[in-house]
């Protein structure tokens, strides 16, 4: 496992483990969460509190391999959104092993770890940076993507996003409140720009939707699980809803054809017109903060 060798499991909070295809993966447990996550990408995968339902979706057929991408659960989207020419689709970060590099202790009100992006080839494009992702649980989950621009002289401009997949029992059960009134961008249709009209947005076919200027929470009603997952955050402008719907399902190797129908995305990050220019020295925060509450 990538870690400074100090840094020691602590028994019964934070597990390193084998994870699929044996890759190192590190659990969390708190007396009514857990959640576990792989150096992979910085990947967080499952988090689930007890007597619960799974938050998160993960693919049954998604790869556990170097140069691939976890399908399912949060990938950390940076520096990039999207396509980009000669280029791995949504940046780099979630393709590399990230290095642990602490570890909350139990007890504390929060548990969880701090890793950092290594150096990896594809950063020489960029001017030098530095991005720290930290993972805790307490009464909710908790994520904080840190990017430090570490030049002397260099702004840096980037993309960010947490691409979260939720698992929802049955889309056609599900909406999603809290976009009501947003500008967004429609990748459906051309990326027309569109009003947000909804109040609840039901997921009715393929939806691939670039909210921006939404610093706000979104909350997901899944009345097939009886919950709402509330989504907070803070340091984010943009929201993306994707559902892949059944074609696009199809098309996608590590995605079975019918995952559509429990899942949905709702991912929190600063895209396109939002996106993070840093004088040298400075850093960005984008946090967010995940919880079920009953519907
Ligand atoms: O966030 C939505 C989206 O940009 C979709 O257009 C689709 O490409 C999705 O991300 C998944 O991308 P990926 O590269 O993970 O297959």
């Amino acid at each position: 496992m990538a870690k400074d060798n100090s840094i020691e499991p602590i028994p019964g909070s934070v597990s390193f483990l084998d994870g699929a295809g044996e890759l190192p993966k590190i659990q969390i447990k708190t007396a009514n969460s857990e959640a576990e996550l792989y150096l992979h990408g910085g990947h967080l995968t499952h988090y689930q509190r007890k007597g619960e339902q799974p938050v998160l979706f993960l693919s049954q057929l998604s790869r556990f391999e170097d140069r691939h991408a976890i399908r399912g659960g949060i990938p950390v989207i940076f520096p990039w959104f999207g396509a980009r020419e000669g280029f791995p689709m949504h940046g780099f970060a979630r393709l590399h092993e990230w290095e642990l590099k602490q570890v909350f202790p139990a007890g504390s009100k929060k548990v969880g770890v701090r890793l950092c992006l290594p150096e990896v080839p594809e950063g020489g494009i960029f001017s030098s940076f530095k991005a720290e992702l930290e993972i805790s649980l307490d009464d909710s989950l908790t994520i904080e993507l840190l990017v430090t621009n570490t030049s002397s002289s260099e702004e840096l401009s980037f993309e960010t996003c947490l691409h979260s997949y939720f698992l929802v029992k049955d889309i056609n059960q599900v909406s999603i409140t809290g976009l009501k009134g947003a500008s967004y961008l429609d990748k459906t249709d051309n990326y027309q720009r569109k009003v947000e009209s909804a109040e609840n947005i039901k997921i009715q076919g393929e939806v691939d939707r670039l909210y921006l200027n939404t610093p706000g929470a979104v909350e997901i009603h899944d009345s097939g699980f009886g919950r709402r997952i509330r989504i907070e955050k803070s340091g984010s402008n943009s929201t993306v809803v994707w559902n892949p719907w059944i074609k696009k399902s199809e098309q996608m190797p590590d995605f079975a054809n019918d995952e559509y129908l429990r899942m949905v995305c709702v991912e929190s990050g600063n895209i396109g017109d939002d996106r993070i220019t840093l004088p040298a020295g400075k850093s960005a925060k984008l946090q967010v903060v995940i919880s079920t509450l009953p519907l």
